[in-house]
C-alpha cells in the first residue's frame, strides 16, 4: 500500500444499493417489470419515447430522496487525502459520488441529471422531466434524450480510461456483477499492465476469477475499511 502511485476504481450498482438505489440485476432491480431491451437501448427510445422518458423521469426525481452512504464518502475521503494518481470510473448514473464530495470522478454511462439534444448534440444540466419533449436551452428543437449509455451505444472516455488502465498499480472492483462490457473487461485491461486487481462486492461478481483478492461483503462496510488501509 506504501508504494501505491496510481489506483484506478470502477465503481457499479452496488455501491449505491445501500442508499436506496435499485440495482439492475437483482430479482427486485431496476429493470423488473421492464424489459431491458423495452428501456434501454436506442432502438426502445424510437420506438417508444414516452415510456423511456417516463422511466428515466421517474429515475431522475427518485435522486432527491437518496444520499450518498459510507462507500462513496469514504471513496470522496480517499480522492481529497490520496497524494497519488487517482481515477474513480462509475457506471452508476446517479450522482451520489460527487454529491459526497469526490473529485477525480467520470460517468462512463451518461448521467441522469443531464439531457442529449439529438438535434445540436450538446448535453445539458437537467433536474426536471424530458417527457413532454421540453426544447433543447442549446438549438431549441424539442428533441431530447436521457444522456445515458444505452446498450450497443460506446460509453463515454473511453480513451482517458484506458490510458488510466495501463499506467495504475492498482485497479479496484466495487459493486458490479462484471456482467456488461466494456467495464466487465477493464480487470484484464489492468492486469495485462501488470496492476495489482482488488475486488469489493456482496458476492463473487462473474469475473471474480481474475482479481487478485476479492473481499466480499456490503460496500458501505468494506470500502471504508480498505480507504483506511490505503491512507494509513
Ligand atoms: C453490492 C451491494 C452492496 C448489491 N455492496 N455490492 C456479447 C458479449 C460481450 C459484450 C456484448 C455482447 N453483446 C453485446 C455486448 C456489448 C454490451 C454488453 O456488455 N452486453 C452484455 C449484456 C453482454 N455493451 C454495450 O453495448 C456497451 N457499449 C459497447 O460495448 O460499445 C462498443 C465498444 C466497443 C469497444 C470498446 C468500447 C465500447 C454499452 C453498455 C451500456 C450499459 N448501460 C446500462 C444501462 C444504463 C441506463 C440505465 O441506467 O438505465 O448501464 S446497463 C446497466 O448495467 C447499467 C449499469 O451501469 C451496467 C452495469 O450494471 P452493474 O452496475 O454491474 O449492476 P448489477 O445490478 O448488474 O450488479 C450489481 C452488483 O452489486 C451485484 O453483483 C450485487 O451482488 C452487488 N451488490 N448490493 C456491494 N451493498
Amino acid at each position: 500500500m506504501a508504494e501505491l502511485q496510481s489506483i484506478v476504481i470502477l465503481t457499479g450498482a452496488g455501491i449505491s444499493a445501500e442508499s436506496g438505489v435499485p440495482t439492475f440485476r437483482a430479482a427486485d432491480g431496476l429493470w423488473e417489470g421492464h424489459r431491458v431491451e423495452d428501456v434501454a437501448t436506442p432502438e426502445a427510445f424510437a420506438r417508444d419515447p414516452g415510456l423511456v422518458q417516463t422511466f428515466y423521469d421517474a429515475r431522475r426525481a427518485a435522486l432527491a430522496g437518496v444520499v450518498p452512504n459510507a462507500a462513496h464518502r469514504a471513496l470522496a475521503k480517499l480522492d481529497r487525502d490520496f497524494a497519488g494518481e487517482l481515477l474513480i470510473v462509475t457506471q452508476n448514473v446517479d450522482d451520489l459520488h460527487e454529491r459526497a464530495g469526490a473529485e477525480r470522478l467520470l460517468h462512463m454511462h451518461g448521467e441522469l441529471k443531464r439531457a442529449l439534444c439529438l438535434a445540436c448534440g450538446e448535453s445539458h444540466g437537467w433536474a426536471g422531466d424530458l417527457r413532454g419533449a421540453p426544447a433543447c436551452p442549446g438549438c431549441g428543437a424539442a428533441k431530447l434524450r436521457p444522456d445515458i449509455v444505452w446498450f450497443g451505444e460506446m460509453p463515454y472516455e473511453m480513451e482517458r480510461i484506458e490510458a488510466a488502465l495501463a499506467t495504475c498499480d492498482l485497479f479496484v472492483s466495487i459493486g458490479t456483477s462484471g456482467a456488461v462490457y466494456p467495464a466487465a473487461g477493464f480487470v484484464q485491461t489492468a492486469r495485462y499492465h501488470r496492476a495489482s486487481t482488488l475486488e469489493m462486492n456482496l458476492e463473487p461478481s462473474a469475473g471474480t476469477g481474475w482479481f487478485d483478492e476479492a473481499r466480499h461483503g456490503p460496500a458501505g462496510v468494506l470500502v471504508p475499511a480498505w480507504v483506511e488501509e490505503v491512507l494509513s
